[in-house]
């Protein structure tokens, strides 16, 4: 997989307009956005289906996928239907439950992005002690796809060596959360970004300022 300029913009907004605002503003720059629950929560599944459709580009549903096996293969089903590329899937509920969201993409030839270790604080309670065990699991069962913290650069280094320089591991907690774009970049490969993007006065500066950073 190849992400243009290595950034996923995480579209985190709360209504279909203010997507499409941002969207015709930055898509230049991108070919892989990421859409979770605020947006389709608020607008629907149509969301990914129409964001596909008019920008063209790839679309990673970010819907921490944490059910049992017969349920994650529902809810796959239906994101994929709805024209995602690829979905991020929980691995603590264990292998039997990210195998039914593997099968699902396999079946419609999408992917699935395994949920490694968590950026935020409170995932080194519960998560972090499992986080490598996770990626080893990935392994095993042949999945090429991660999620791993740009905020514990250590962590996200394990994981890669876990997962070997072949996987694709992807990046949140960048900019807003406190994570480096650039130094993020020596273990993955590529940012998921959102908050410094959207939330700036100007969307297509941030998105350059970011660029321009990792190219340095
Ligand atoms: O561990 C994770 N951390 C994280 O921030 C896994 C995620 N999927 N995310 C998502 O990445 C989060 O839900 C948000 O959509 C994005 C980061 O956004 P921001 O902190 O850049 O605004």
């Amino acid at each position: 997989m190849e992400v243009k300029n290595k950034i996923i913009l995480a579209l985190d907004v709360p209504s279909m307009g203010k997507a499409m605002e941002l969207m015709d503003n930055v898509s230049d720059y991108l070919d892989t956005i990421k859409i979770g629950y605020p947006l389709v929560l608020a607008e629907g599944l149509e969301s990914v289906t129409r964001v596909k459709e008019e920008y063209g580009c790839r679309v990673i549903c970010d819907f921490k996928v944490a059910d049992i096996p017969a349920t994650n293969e529902k809810i796959a089903d239906v994101t994929f239907q709805a024209g995602a590329d690829a979905i991020i899937v929980h691995g603590f509920v264990g292998p039997d439950s990210a195998a039914s969201c593997l099968d699902s993409a396999n079946k419609q030839g999408k992917e699935i992005f395994l949920l490694t270790e968590m950026s935020h604080p409170g995932a080194s309670q519960f998560l972090q002690p499992v986080s490598m065990d996770i990626a080893r699991m990935g392994v095993e069962m042949g999945i090429s796809n991660y999620v791993g913290p740009s905020t514990r650069l250590d962590r996200l280094g394990k994981i890669r060596e876990i997962i070997g320089e072949d996987s694709f591991l992807i990046s949140p907690g960048v900019g807003v959360q406190g994570g480096d774009p650039k130094d993020t970049l020596e273990f993955a490969d590529a940012l998921i970004v959102g908050r410094s993007i959207y939330l700036a006065h100007d969307p297509v500066d941030a998105l350059n300022s970011i660029i321009d950073s990792i190219e340095l």
